[in-house]
Order: C-alpha cells, then structure tokens, then sequence
C-alpha cells in the first residue's frame, strides 16, 4: 500500500519536472498550497483562550494582523511580531483575523469557535462490521518478506500491477528534497539517491535501515544532510551529506539499529543532535558524544514556542532539558484518549502544521478506534515563521511521512540560530477557482 504512494509520489514529481522543464523562468519556483489563515482558538483556562493562525509563505514581509472576537478588535496596532495572541475572556464568541498589508486591511479569514479544550475529536465514519484487508490495515509488509538490498523504484512498477500481492520491496527509510537547487525534488532512500530524472546520484554502500532524517542538519556545510540508521555493519547511525553521500560520521551500534532520530534539542550546540536505539548516547551534527542519555527515538516536533524541537513518542510531548540531559513532559494525550498507532513503532497517525501558527499539531487515533484526536498547542511563542506547509521540503516530508516506516518531516532550513535569515520561499500559489453552483 505503502510502495502505491511512492510510485504515485514518484510519477507526480515526475511531472513536475515535465513543466518545470519547459519554462526556464519558473525553473525554481516551486507550486504550493493556497492556504486561508487557518485560525484556531482554544479555551486554555476559565480566563484565557489562545487563538493563532498562519502567516504564509507568500505574505509580504512586514505583514501585519488584526484580529477580532466578535465585532472587536483586540490589539490597537496590527500584529506585526506574532501570529499568535491569548485573550482575557471567560466568554466564547467566534474569532477572525484580518491581514494588514501597507497599511490596508484585507478581508476577513473565516472566523472559527473557542475549541473547549485542546483537542478536536474527528468522529470516524467506519462501515458497521466492516474489516479491511490483512494487508491494507498492516503497516508494513513481513519482515521475511524482506529483499536484500535496494531497488530502483522502476524496476518494480510491472511486478506492482502483475500482483501487488506479491510485491515485495519495502524501503523502511526515504526522504525526498530537492538536493541541487533546480527547483526539482531528487529521492533519497536506503543509502542511494536519484536526480528528478530517476538517474542514480550515488550510494553510500551501506545498506538500508529503519529511520532517516533529512535536513540541514548542519547549517555550517552547505546543503542538506542526512541521518540514517542501517541494519547491517554494525552501525549506530550515519550522517552524510545528501547531495553527494560523502559520510560526515558514523558512531557504533550492534546489530540491525531498528530506530533513530535527528533533532535539535541542545541550543548550546550548533544544528541537530542525533541518536538511535543503539548509539548509547547523543552525538553533535559533529559527531562529538553529549551524554550517555538517550532520549525517545521516534518524533521531533514544535510544540513549546522555542526554536528547538521538543520529541514526541507514543502519546507524549516531552521538552528535553538539555542542563540535565532528561526528558520534561509537555503533553500526554493519553489522558484525552489519544493513542498511537503502528504497534512497537508507536507513531502519530500524522504530524503537522496544519492549523495555526508553525507549531505542529498531532493527530492520534481515539483509544476507542472510532475517531482522531488533533491536539494543537496553547503555548505562546515569541517567533513568528510562515507556515512549514509552504516550505517545499517540509510540504514534501508530510507527504511521504506515510510512505515508509513513519518518520517526522523536517524543514529544509535550520531555525535554531533565529528567524532572521529564514529563506524566503521561492514559491507561488493558484487560488482555486470558486466552485459553481451551476
Ligand atoms: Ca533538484
Ligand atoms: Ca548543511
Ligand atoms: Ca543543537
Ligand atoms: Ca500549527
């Protein structure tokens, strides 16, 4: 089922290569989403709701905000600092806000209701007595149904459509970005990856394994890098620079290392650290040992309003202190009912940013199977960041979050130095055109 998403995820890029191809002037320039302000509002105490919404990739830099609780407007100048904003109120009336552009009010964003807590419950509308497929409901294929090795992702389409009962490749790790700046998406997965025309770029010789993170994992080398952890050779992890595969550092593990994560969670350390379930420890982007500690090996997300990740696991937020190198817990949505899915994998259903400001929001399956729970966060923050969705490689890791092993996305940028050098997205949007009513 998994391997479907990737063939089709593979012919779509495909295709954008096709256009990108015969228009040399929007060679770069990425297609996103037309996104509305996403606004969301949630009681946070008999006193407070928090309210916040999307900046977006394609709003003007000094953009500015009003926003309104009912017919009032909160704030006396627009909002120029945040996109988030907690209003002393014990009543509940609907919120809207209004971009402010050159001094301008623009039209209202759909207004929306004070969530009662933080958490929306989706009902799931399943079939009665309905099942599904073994192989549908499975995560992933068998183990022993295993091959050695990777496969080109062509090579497999035929056997796909002769009988995707028997089809059996199963990359437990890929990442797609593009890696050389043509504006093209190249896939990264097991050691090897392919330029946006399917030619193999290189591979590392090293096998595949369970987990890998793509990022600029390092903001002092240029491009993007990869973390990944492998099966064979006794390795713990590997960092290597995903233009190129040039292996940065690997440490030792034991055995086939089933998990590891990528993350920036020491703010004294410049760009991510990394760890898996056998590094004994956490190591720098430089490959220097922090501490002997291990943290969750599954998620990162945004969550506390800083510009570290916080990790998630399970049904858990945790902050990580990184003075005493522990675990801080922010969340357990186990006390609303969420759960995770994928059994020893333990994973959201998705997270994202798709709600409200760039923090993400995590969508767990009810305990009672029978609906999703979207938890989004009430911290404030004191950054403002367009929305993740309209950077093309985090756009593009909530797509093949589901693909393989689940694994979270990351953005193609490192925030952890501040916003002020944050890439402007080269990126344009095409409103949809009304629906007729004819
Ligand atoms: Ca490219
Ligand atoms: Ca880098
Ligand atoms: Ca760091
Ligand atoms: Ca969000």
């Amino acid at each position: 089922m998994k391997n479907a998403f990737l063939i089709v995820g593979l012919i779509y890029i495909s295709f954008l290569s096709a256009i990108g191809q015969n228009n040399e002037s929007i060679k770069a320039k990425r297609q996103m989403e037309s996104l509305d302000r996403g606004i969301v509002a949630v009681r946070k105490s008999p006193e407070e709701v928090f309210i916040s919404w999307r900046l977006l990739g394609t709003d003007p830099a000094k953009t500015g905000f009003n926003l309104y609780r009912g017919n009032q407007k909160l704030n006396k100048k627009p909002l120029t600092l945040v996109t988030n904003y907690t209003d002393k109120t014990a009543t509940d009336e609907v919120y809207t806000v209004k971009a402010v552009v050159k001094g301008k009010e623009e039209s209202a964003s759909a207004s929306c209701k004070v969530w009662q807590q933080s958490f929306l419950k989706i009902p799931l509308n399943r079939p009665a007595g309905g099942t599904m497929e073994k192989e549908v409901v499975s995560n992933r294929p068998d183990q022993a149904n295993r091959p050695a090795g990777n496969t080109p992702a062509d090579n497999r389409t035929d056997q796909l459509l002769q009988d995707r009962h028997q089809y059996t490749y199963a990359p437990g790790d890929a990442s797609v970005a593009d890696l050389d700046g043509d504006g093209k998406a190249e896939i990264v997965y097991g050691s090897s990856a392919y330029d946006d025309n399917g030619e193999p770029l290189y591979t590392t010789g090293m096998g595949h394994g369970d987990a890998m993170h793509l990022s600029d994992l390092d903001p002092d080398i240029p491009g993007l890098e990869v973390w990944a952890v492998k099966e064979t050779k006794g390795l713990g992890g590997v960092l290597h620079s995903a233009a190129d595969g040039k292996i940065l550092f690997s440490v030792p593990g034991e055995g086939d290392t089933g998990r590891g994560t990528a993350a920036d969670i020491y703010p004294d350390h410049r760009g991510f650290e990394m760890w898996s379930s056998t590094s004994k420890g956490i190591y720098s982007v430089k490959g220097v040992k922090i501490t002997d500690k291990v943290p969750s090996v599954n998620f990162r997300i945004y969550w506390d309003g800083d510009l570290q990740d916080e990790l998630l696991d399970k049904s858990f937020i945790d902050d990580w202190d990184y003075v005493n190198h522990k675990p801080v817990r922010l969340l357990d949505a186990s006390e609303f009912g969420g759960s995770s899915i994928n059994g020893t994998k333990a994973t959201p259903v998705i997270s994202a940013d798709i709600l409200g400001d760039w923090r993400e929001e995590l969508i767990l399956r009810g305990s009672d199977n029978a609906s999703l729970l979207l938890f989004t966060t009430t911290i404030p923050t004191e950054y403002r960041l367009y929305t993740l969705m309209h950077d093309p490689v985090y756009r593009l890791g909530v797509a093949w979050q589901n693909v393989v092993y689940n694994q979270p996305p990351h953005l193609g940028f490192y925030i952890g130095d501040g916003l002020n050098n944050v890439p402007i997205p080269n990126i344009f949007t095409i409103k949809s055109p009304a629906i007729s009513s004819k």
